[in-house]
């Protein structure tokens, strides 16, 4: 009653407004120290710059905040249709600076700041990233969150709080080491803790089947342990205005839930049982495309699964719906299958606990999920073994049995599929040890699946997915992924923004398909050259940042030939380093008279487990120290491999690059966004016909766009006529020396045996036919090096690239999700 007396008093649009807490300089400057007094009790003689950072963090969320109530307040108003996006992963990036260029107000902080005698880009430097995912798709959650925000749509995005992200990596000896990521280590200002939304995840146990006491048929499940969810938020402020939220559970133990071992003095248990609770949330399993079916894994995505479910619900009754109109009112996305387990938890929740029956439940749930599948690896599709699965999920697993036998009835009797059609799209794997499929379970469930750009959304239809979408050829769609242009040129690369807004205007911001404009300035030559010195300026920029962080100099007049990305052997570095060795040795021996200077930089995380990986970037270092050693070479080139790539580090990588390498075997990288993101801020491309590389080099036109390598088509049929690495070993006396050369002892000081493994894979086996491609790879360099001695050619090229790249967008991808297959629209805020 008091509750509603208090909402009853407050008229949110007049109490939050812009008098309230302005933006001016002072305003931002009498928050500031209102946040240092009285937010965190800091005197500015004994402030530390974590203190100062802090400070000005609470000072831009009461901002942030400002703008989300009064888009909460719309949004319970207009009654509108929201997304729920499910992902194990984000990488939202340091906040602060996006932030402020989301709410327009970095000029006027920077001054207030100033005045205080704070330097605005010391404390900018340093913020510590949450680190809450591996790459790609994480990253591409983050460009989601901000466009969901930016267009104004309803979105909740749920996810781990993972309490050590993506490990720090540091390189030692030329080995990568990895270091607990500390990003909690000094609080995180950002987020605010909701005490009061927490929810009950149970585990193992067993079930019970029988009628309650109305004589009603029931199951129950009887757990074996219990924790407690508790939501974190982060809100998320879209450019100019809306707001978004980042919802994230932390694991926690129930109080009550040892209470018997509490009451027999047995105070250690109880402990213990808290300290097991909270390790759900502990750490994040750096394993980029690859799971061993760890049970802590499955605990984790049905943790935040069911956290999250029972979250959509709730705010679904307390609007006073139906909760059979669950499916009018959200639209529930599954980025990838790590999020699958959800499709058999709404049965659960809405047969079980709320007692519908299983067709209304069915219903419901097919029409809330949507399944975007970002993967074709085999050992990266989600399976769990059934005895593991039953451990954890005993109920989940009677649901799953349910589902499939349905389907399978339907498949059988409707569709007359045969056995082994059948038993290739059961959910269940019977070909050996018995196993869950997720993909299955995700595409099953949900109404809709999507791939990430065309190419793999074809594939996807083809190969892993095959048989569904011959039955349900409607189902499936493709949204090509996307970036935002607001953290990955605005923000990353300001001087180029303002260079193009200068000529263009700025509704590029938002439409990012203005940048056609930019198409009639290509060969004007004063905006070359600015466009060309702004590169130049950003070049020194990551040239100081990498002789800080390696010690490496290198000249910023050099070609920058960039690969940034997760190491992976499909995605080839080491294709890059062959090239690096034939340049070196056709540079000693005198050849390659017209080879223009270049630095070669390399950055990316492997994972802990993968050996090969690793042993790639002790290659890549071994090369760098031979190389930039070499006084006979390196004026001509250096290499350089940037240590712990993140968002941060990103952001400093893509505005220098010249060169963007996008070099893995076609039909291999889903889409590729590293790619987007090095185009968008005017690197011209080297790449296969891969992922979205297919549809950037449509984009910017062929003549734009270095192509080399096999396709698909020529992988495949490669394969079929048994592809022999050796005999391309021995029939290319070049590339047989530049292999040859890695075991050689003259990149480990003498040890033939070091390198021995990577060289025996690619000699015999090379799974990712680099030796295929390594011919057309090195023949595309020499027109790289051809048309960089045309500069103005070059600079052409590169406008047209910046100029053409608006389709990458993620606010055209959040368009084509919402239009496609959310059916959501943008709430009017008045
Ligand atoms: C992508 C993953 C991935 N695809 C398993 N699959 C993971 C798989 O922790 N795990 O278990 C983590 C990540 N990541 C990437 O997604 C693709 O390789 C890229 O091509 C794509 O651009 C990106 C976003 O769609």
């Amino acid at each position: 009653k008091d509750e509603k007396k208090f909402s009853d008093k407050i008229n949110i649009a007049s109490t939050s407004g812009s008098s309230r807490i302005s933006h001016s300089k002072e305003a931002i400057k009498a928050s500031f120290l209102d946040s240092l007094f009285y937010g965190i009790g800091r005197v500015p003689a004994l402030a530390t710059p974590n203190d100062r950072y802090t400070a000005l963090a609470l000072t831009i969320r009461d901002r942030i905040f400002q703008q989300f109530i009064l888009t909460t307040e719309s949004i319970s108003k207009q009654d509108a249709r929201a997304v729920a996006y499910l992902s194990a992963e984000y990488l939202p990036g340091p906040h602060l600076a996006n932030n402020l260029l989301n709410l327009e107000i970095t000029a006027q902080t920077r001054e207030a700041m100033e005045e205080l005698g704070i330097e605005l880009d010391d404390l900018i430097a340093i913020e510590e990233e949450p680190g809450l995912g591996n790459g790609g798709l994480g990253r591409l959650a983050s460009c989601y969150l901000d466009s969901l925000a930016t267009l104004g749509i309803p979105a909740i995005a749920y996810g781990i709080r993972y309490e050590f992200g993506i490990f720090d990596q540091v390189i030692k000896d030329g080995w990568q080491v990895e270091l607990t990521d500390k990003w909690l280590h000094y609080g995180n200002p950002w987020e605010v803790v909701r005490p009061e939304i927490a929810y009950e995840v149970k585990f193992g146990g067993r079930t019970e089947h029988g009628a309650d006491s109305n004589g009603k048929f029931q199951v129950t499940w009887v757990p074996g342990s219990e924790v407690k969810g508790t939501a974190y938020d982060t809100p998320i402020l879209g450019y100019k205005g809306n707001g978004a939220v980042l919802r994230l559970w932390r694991a926690e133990a129930i109080e009550s839930f040892d209470f018997a071992a509490f009451n027999l003095g047995d105070y250690y248990r109880a402990v213990e049982a808290k300290m097991l609770s909270e390790n759900i949330t502990k750490v994040l399993y750096p394993n980029d495309q690859a799971q061993g079916g760890k049970e802590l894994r499955l605990k984790q995505q049905y943790f935040f699964v069911t956290c999250s479910l029972q979250d959509i619900i709730r705010l679904h009754l307390i609007q006073g719906r139906n909760l059979e109109r669950l499916h009018e009112k959200f639209a529930i996305q599954l980025n990838d299958t790590h999020p699958a387990i959800a499709i058999a938890e709404l049965m659960r929740l809405l047969v079980d606990v709320h007692q519908l029956d299983w067709a209304k439940a069915w219903h419901i749930t097919q029409n809330c999920f949507a399944y975007t599948n970002h993967t074709l690896l085999p050992e990266a599709l989600e399976k769990w073994s059934i005895p593991l699965f039953e451990k954890v999920l005993p109920r989940h697993l009677e649901i799953i049995y349910e589902i499939n036998h349905r389907f399978l009835e339907e498949i059988r009797h409707q569709h007359s599929y045969n056995n082994a059609q059948i038993a290739g799209m059961s959910i269940i794997d019977e070909s050996g040890e018995r196993y869950i499929r997720m993909a299955h379970l995700a595409t099953i469930g949900s109404h809709s699946v999507n791939g990430v750009s065309a190419m793999h959304s074809e594939l996807l239809k083809k190969e892993v997915l095959h048989d569904f979408a011959g039955l349900w050829p409607d189902k499936f769609c493709n949204v090509t992924n996307g970036i935002t242009p607001r953290r990955f040129l605005y923000l990353s690369n300001t001087p180029l923004a303002e260079l193009i807004s200068s000529y263009i205007g700025n509704g590029w911001i938002t439409d990012l398909d203005q940048l056609r404009k930019l198409e009639p300035y290509a060969d004007d030559v004063s905006f070359q050259n600015s466009w060309m010195e702004i590169k130049l300026n950003n070049k020194q920029h990551l040239a100081a940042l990498l002789q800080k962080q390696t010690g490496i100099e290198i000249d910023p007049a050099m070609l920058f030939d960039i690969q940034a990305k997760r190491i992976h052997e499909y995605k080839r570095q080491h294709l890059k380093v062959l090239h690096i060795l034939s340049v070196y040795l056709r540079l000693k021996k005198g050849e390659l008279i017209n080879f223009s200077p270049s630095a070669f930089i390399f950055a990316g995380k492997a994972a802990p487990g993968y050996i090969m990986a690793k042993l790639l970037i002790k290659l890549i270092n071994s090369v760098a120290d031979l190389v930039n050693q070499d006084t006979e070479v390196n004026d001509k080139m250096k290499v350089v491999f940037m240590p712990d790539f993140n968002v941060k580090n990103a952001q400093n990588l893509y505005p220098a690059a010249d060169l963007s390498e996008q070099i893995s075997m076609a039909g291999m990288e889903a889409s590729g966004t590293g790619n987007m993101k090095f185009s968008l801020n005017g690197a011209l491309t080297i790449g296969t016909l891969d992922g979205a590389n297919v549809e950037i080099r449509q984009e910017v036109g062929e003549d734009n766009f270095f192509l080399f390598g096999l396709s698909v088509e020529q992988v495949q049929a490669n394969k079929t006529a048994g592809y022999q690495p050796y005999d391309i070993y021995q029939q290319n006396q070049h590339l047989r020396e530049v292999l040859d050369f890695i075991v050689s002892g003259a990149l480990s000081q003498g040890d033939t045996q070091l390198f021995r493994p990577l060289y025996e894979n690619l000699l015999y086996q090379d799974p990712f036919m680099l030796l295929a491609d390594y011919q057309s790879y090195i023949d595309c360099q020499e027109q790289v090096h051809e048309l960089w001695r045309e500069p103005k050619e070059w600079a052409r090229k590169s406008i047209l690239n910046v100029a053409r790249m608006g389709k990458f967008s993620s606010d055209r991808s959040i368009r084509d999700y919402s239009d496609l297959i959310w059916k959501v629209t943008p709430i009017n805020k008045k």
